[in-house]
């Protein structure tokens, strides 16, 4: 695209039903290398509420053979292809389109579409990638029953996979061989999937709760057979876990997964056979760290309740995504906190959207979670789609607690199985079991940005009440500059000398307390209210926005000593951890206005004491000893250079390990190496202390942790602590000692990917002066390819994004070479380029040198661009 063909917008406004609908899918697709037949055999149906007879379908890149209107051949002069649209006139009742296309997927670099990857062909199509297979309407809301005939070489592609059910298989001559599958459930074409190659299969299977078995199938290259079963384990217990928690069943005789080492995302929930990232798939011991075992185990169940949000009931149009997408991270997160601890999983949740979906929705890409208008669909797949939209979930779910919650669920499920909805459908079903009016948090949906609440209290010894004010406001963003206030529910407790007090609201009847009532849920629905609590005998300190009750910036003047209290008395964990980032900001804040960074020993004490408690979740204690991170302090300090804030973080961090250091030495100590590893939270937990006790030491070049780095990479018994150990050694050791472990690891794992890709971060990461040209040299390491996301995202991706030392450096060089990545995929991979570009469009953020950053935006701008970056630049230099 250039300045003079620009691509436009569409709109939610716009949306009308299809013109008509596809009741029948019949696919033949012939694979030969460099050449696949793609023959389409559609019944199609005029919609009779829009008595349109023209009929307009999508193709991107497909080279027309033929086309045929029940059976016969159509000429020129009865269609017309431009543009990618083929519009054929007066379909005014049923009949067959026959489609004949040639593809070509061995040049299919974008990862869309039918596409190679190593030893197979795969598909994404998600959310329009099934027009760069055939002519289609391709949109969630024409939906049809798929049979699919493929055929190849049976050598080159012994394993042929679609959607549903195997109903035949055979040889052909010439030593090929062909499987036809039938999905009986009517679905999009976004779920649409096929898969050939050479891949081996691990089996297993799940008996429902209804008695019903169904096959389990992990196909992955031979290589991998060993790395299925964390996999097929989370799997089941997803499965069961949705039956039990949400009362749904698996409805196929075979759920298949199939694991691709070139993807874009993390998986894809086609119907019955999901395409999975190998890195959100293989899992063990010696190659997988303990957040890489929880991260298979999230993305299994996600892909796995969409069954049900999103494929048994799917989207009506892509300003719906979060419909599907909300509901399911929502789902996943609820699955991953009864799996492992509660507490760690929210606060890792909240750390993500606290540092990153806030960024975005204070920044020039900010949209809705139900965006209004977008240029291309795959830019939308963010943050605030995903996570801001489970957190809205989340508040319904705290607004009409969990039986109405899930009576909500359930109607959502039996009104609209088959159909393909919107977000106002789901509102509409909580609505419906709960008798409330959800209208005005339903603005949740349409208006986008951060709110940040404003509170304050007064307490009267004369009258013993507390009152709590709340105001709330939201920053504009670029959809619309004034916000009409939100529905926001505020879980608050009140916390005395002696632990939670009762709580009693000044106007509510003592008959309307709930038995334990030390916990209530404001509901703040004006710009401003006053809540008074009644009979409160001693001056509390709130404990405020309990579990992150909603996903706002809370702002309350908490002096350091009731900070302190919080962090040591609050009988809610998550808000015990809060405080403790709330400290951290505290402590940055004091040493940006005194310049220089002293502790408070107040704080250092309560942290020794909680590293000294053993009834404390050893993870959450872990997390409790991160300084918050360089881009969220950015966002509390925001006329901060960011180098400056940096260095800060940086010279905290030491004087903490510093102050900490004989509590620190004796987490590195207590731990046993050699025990046999397990994935439990419990296991998991006591890793993360102690690991997290020796990077803080090799901050501060503790002997200990001089020492205990080189120990932990060589002896470690499992990928967690040998990397636990060069990350130590790379913060610790001399240059030389680093470049030899570095090799050393890099020569015991050079055959496997997923541990290469890690090698990579942790050298992008690194915050020395020639990180960049490291960097740039390991792009031509043998290891590395421009074709395969993983790799990008290891090298590139890390190094935007989790480098702030060097990425910012002060001769723009960072933002030069993260440019020129940009514009080497801009063709090549458009959605992987698209979102490498995101770290430059914060410029505005920057100050002076925001413009190093703008300058970059703007040679990417001058470039023949993408949908993809095109949309995203455009939108950061508007
Ligand atoms: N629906 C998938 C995510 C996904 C989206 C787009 C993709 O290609 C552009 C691939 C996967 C999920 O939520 O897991
Ligand atoms: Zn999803």
């Amino acid at each position: 695209m250039n300045a003079i063909q620009q691509p436009s917008a569409i709109y939610l406004a716009d949306y009308r039903e299809p013109t008509h609908w596809i009741d029948e899918t019949h696919l033949d697709v012939v694979i030969f290398p460099d050449q696949t037949r793609v023959t389409a055999r559609l019944k199609i149906t005029p919609n009779a509420a829009r008595a349109v007879s023209e009929l307009v379908l999508d193709g991107e890149g497909l080279q027309t053979q033929a086309i045929y209107w029940n059976d016969a051949r159509l000429t020129q002069d009865d269609f017309d292809e431009c543009d990618g649209k083929l519009r054929l006139k007066q379909i005014n009742e049923s009949g067959w389109l026959t489609t004949e296309v040639i593809i070509c997927p061995e040049s299919n670099t974008a990862l869309e579409g039918l596409y190679r990857s190593r030893t197979m062909y795969c598909t994404q199509c998600e959310a329009e990638g099934f027009r760069k297979i055939t002519w289609y309407l391709d949109r969630p809301d024409v939906m049809s029953v798929f049979t699919t005939r493929l055929e190849a070489d049976q050598s080159l592609c012994p394993v042929l996979l679609s959607n549903g059910n195997l109903v035949a298989s055979g040889s052909l001559p010439n030593g090929r061989h062909f499987a036809t599958w039938h999905d009986p459930h009517k679905k999009p074409s976004y779920l649409f999937a096929l898969v050939a190659g050479q891949l081996s299969c691990v089996k297993d299977q799940f008996v429902t709760a209804s008695n019903r078995s169904v096959a389990i199938e992990v196909y992955v290259e031979p290589k991998d057979l060993d790395k299925c079963s964390h996999a097929i384990d989370s799997l089941k217990r997803a499965m069961r876990w949705d039956e039990q928690n949400y009362g749904r069943e698996y409805d196929l005789d075979i759920y298949m997964i199939v694991a691709v080492d070139d993807f874009n995302m993390g998986a894809m929930e086609n119907k019955g056979l999901n395409i999975f990232n190998t890195s959100c798939v293989l899992a063990s011991a010696a190659t997988t760290t303990d957040i890489g075992f929880q991260r298979v185990e999230a993305v299994v169940a996600h892909e796995y309740f969409h069954n049900w949000s999103g494929n048994r009931v799917t989207c009506r149009d892509w300003f719906q995504l979060s419909l599907k997408e909300g509901f399911t991270v929502y789902r996943d997160a609820e699955f991953s906190a009864d799996m492992n601890s509660s507490t760690v999983k929210r606060i890792e949740d909240v750390n993500l959207l606290r540092t990153a979906q806030f960024a975005e929705d204070a920044g020039p890409l900010a949209h809705p979670v139900r965006p209004a208008s977008f240029i291309e669909i795959s830019n939308f797949y963010t943050l605030t789609v995903y996570e801001k939209g489970a957190e809205l979930v989340r508040m319904l779910a705290t607004l009409l607690g969990p039986e109405y919650f899930r009576k909500g669920t359930d109607l959502y499920f039996e009104r609209h199985d088959g159909e393909a909805v919107t977000c106002d459908d789901f509102v509409a079903s909580m609505e419906a079991v709960s008798s409330r009016d959800l209208s005005q948090f339903k603005r949740w949906y349409s208006q986008a940005g951060t709110p940040e609440l404003i509170v304050s209290s007064q307490y009267s010894e004369a009258y013993k009440t507390f009152r709590l004010t709340i105001e709330q406001r939201c920053p504009p963003t670029p959809e619309a500059a004034e916000k009409a206030p939100f529905h926001i529910p505020i879980r608050v407790s009140l916390l005395g000398a002696a632990g939670a007090l009762p709580l009693k609201l000044a106007n509510q009847a003592v008959g309307d307390l709930p038995e334990d009532n030390t916990e209530m849920i404001l509901e703040l629905t004006k710009s401003e209210q006053t809540f008074e609590f009644a009979g409160v005998h001693e001056r509390p300190v709130p404990s405020l926005l309990r579990g992150f009750s909603a996903p706002v910036n809370l702002r309350y003047a908490y002096s350091e000593t009731e900070l302190i209290t919080l962090l040591m008395q609050d009988t809610d964990l998550f808000n015990r951890w809060s405080a403790s980032q709330e400290l951290g900001v505290l402590a940055v804040s004091n040493a940006i206005k005194a310049g220089t960074c002293e502790l408070s020993g107040d704080w250092v004490n309560a942290l020794q004491a909680n590293l000294q408690r053993d009834d404390l979740d050893p993870a959450v204690m872990a997390y409790m000893l991160q300084i918050p991170s360089v881009n969220y302090l950015h966002d509390r300090f925001p006329e901060t250079d960011i180098l400056t804030l940096h260095q800060t973080r940086q010279d905290l961090v030491r004087r903490l390990a510093l102050s900490l250091a004989d509590a620190l030495r004796e987490k590195v100590l207590a731990y046993d190496m050699r025990q046999p590893y397990e994935v439990s939270a419990a296991a998991v937990a006591v890793r993360s202390l102690s690991n997290t006790a020796l990077l803080l030491l090799a901050e501060a070049k503790d002997p200990l942790a001089l020492r205990e780095s080189i120990t932990r990479f060589k002896h470690a018994n499992n990928m967690t602590d040998q990397l636990a150990g060069l990350r130590a050694i790379a913060r610790c050791q001399s240059d030389n000692v680093v470049k030899e472990h570095l090799a050393a690891f890099y020569s015991q794992w050079k055959d496997e990917a997923l541990v290469v890709n890690q090698w990579l971060s942790l050298q992008a990461t690194r915050d020395e002066a020639d990180t960049l040209v490291a960097v740039q040299s390991l792009t031509s390491h043998p290891c590395f390819s421009w074709n395969n996301p993983n790799k990008v995202r290891a090298l590139a991706g890390a190094f935007a994004n989790q480098n702030p030392g060097q990425f910012h450096r002060d001769d723009g060089a960072g933002y030069e070479w993260l440019a020129n990545v940009v514009l080497k995929l801009n063709q090549a991979n458009p959605q992987l380029a698209a979102r490498l570009v995101t770290p430059l469009t914060q410029w505005r953020k920057h100050g002076q040198r925001g413009q190093l950053m703008f300058s970059q935006l703007q040679r990417i701008q001058g470039a023949t661009l993408s949908k993809d970056v095109f949309e995203v630049v455009n939108k950061a230099l508007t």
